[in-house]
């Protein structure tokens, strides 16, 4: 089986938006309604066990804040994640996160080649939108075949739902692919439905077990920034290009 396609996580594989984006957008939203929560980046490196937003101020006020209640939580959350997701792409329109090392390179060179594109995330389809259009334009939504973002599918990360959804729209076997993620859930998830995958680890996930990883790295590299294999068999390769992508994909699927 050739490689046909590529599939990419977005929190943390293609940006920063964790750090930058989603934690300063949860605490702005907080802040506007008045609660006084505010998560400092040691306790979001935390609740970043949990996916999705809403399930995450939950599993904070559960945890951390056991004193606070509502008579109806669940639209009481939903309406903070709703203020949440305004200021998330505000944030994204002002330009607050740039796309990490070698990502807008290798989306490039993979259209060129005819590998076919598509998103795996379990954020809100608004954010990668915003994210996307303000990175790299809004002409480049199309060049993604299919973003599969948040309850699209019924079971977030570390469930593998959302990658078996982008699979199917594509009518694509996991084995023509690849995978590309940042966290301990998000590999779960793409081993779930038996894709093969790179991590490039950030600050929140370089202790994360990847069990099943094609390799680590630290960021995809560039020609004049090569990356940092921290697991995986040695290469020629200094930077994940198609033609490293074809030989691992030759190795492992
Ligand atoms: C991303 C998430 C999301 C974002 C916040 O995980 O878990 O919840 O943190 O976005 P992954 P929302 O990178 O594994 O897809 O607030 O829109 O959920
Ligand atoms: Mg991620």
């Amino acid at each position: 089986m050739a490689l046909e396609a590529l599939i990419f996580d977005v929190d943390g594989t293609l940006a920063n938006t964790e750090r930058d984006g989603h934690l300063v957008a949860f605490n702005l939203a907080f802040k506007e309604l008045g609660l006084d929560w505010e998560w400092s980046n040691e306790l979001y490196h935390e609740l970043l066990n949990v996916t999705g937003g809403q399930l995450r101020i939950k599993y904070y006020l559960k945890k951390y804040n056991t004193k606070f209640s509502h008579d109806d939580l669940d639209n009481f959350v939903a309406s903070i994640h709703a203020l949440k997701t305004k200021i998330y792409v505000r944030l994204m329109d002002e330009g607050a996160v740039p796309l990490r090392p070698g990502v807008i390179r290798l989306f490039k060179e993979a259209k060129e080649a005819g590998l076919r594109l598509a998103i795996a995330t379990t954020t809100t389809p608004a954010n990668v939108d915003a994210l996307i259009a303000n990175t790299l334009g809004k002409e480049a939504l199309d060049w993604f075949e299919v973003i599969g973002a948040g309850d699209v599918v019924p079971n977030l990360k570390p469930a593998g739902d959302i990658y078996a959804y982008v699979l199917a729209q594509m009518n694509l076997d996991a084995s023509q692919c690849v995978a590309f993620e940042d966290s301990h859930n998000g590999i779960l998830s793409a081993t779930e439905v038996n894709l093969k995958t790179i991590i490039t680890v950030n600050e929140y996930t370089n202790t994360h077990k990847f069990d099943g990883a094609m390799v680590i790295l630290n960021n995809l590299g560039e020609p004049s920034q090569p990356f940092e294999m921290i697991h995986g068999a040695s290469t020629n390769s200094t930077y994940v290009d198609v033609a490293y992508l074809q030989e691992l994909h030759a190795q492992y699927c």
